[in-house]
């Protein structure tokens, strides 16, 4: 038998360059992989870095049916990330394109390589607001309001 497929959830973000662009191209590589079809797509929201410095990032969030294992599409996104030109200098540094994986299905994990739930996602306006939009039943009231302060602007 096949095994069915999971419903996952990716961020997307980039503040170098042309953000906007970035993600959207991302959006099309990520419906390009593998055993994975994107099923829901955010607006694109623009924010002032948090924890973090250089120009304004652009984010979304992109809802995908998957057969591929977490890690799998885990190192696919970081494939495409590569190819965007990502580089690492020191951490939350600028990027060109940075790929979360937010949640995948209901599981839970916590190796080395891979936290899920992403471990910070309930505390960022521009993970949970473009979140909600698509998928309002994984983001809960009370986590919204915590958030309410931070600035985050629909596209
Ligand atoms: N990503 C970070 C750190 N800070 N701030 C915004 N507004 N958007 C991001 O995607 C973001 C950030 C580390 O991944
Ligand atoms: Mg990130
Ligand atoms: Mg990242």
């Amino acid at each position: 038998m096949e095994k069915p497929p999971v419903t996952a959830y990716i961020g997307l973000g980039a503040n170098l360059g042309d953000a906007a662009a970035a993600v959207t191209r991302a959006m099309d590589a990520i419906a390009a992989l593998p055993a994975t079809r994107v099923t829901q797509r955010s607006s694109l929201y623009a924010s002032a870095p948090v924890d973090a410095e250089g120009p304004d990032y652009v984010n979304a969030v992109v809802e995908v049916e998957t057969t591929l294992p977490a890690p799998l599409l885990l190192a696919q996104l970081q494939r495409l990330e590569q190819q965007a030109g990502r580089e690492r200098p020191y951490r939350n540094a600028p990027r060109t394109l940075d790929l979360d994986l937010l949640l995948y299905g209901d599981a839970t994990v916590q190796s080395d390589v891979l936290t899920l739930p992403h471990p910070r996602m309930t505390q960022r306006a521009f993970v949970l607001l473009p979140l909600a939009q698509i998928a309002p039943q994984r983001v809960a009231a009370g986590q919204l309001e915590q958030v309410r302060g931070q600035q985050v602007r629909r596209l």
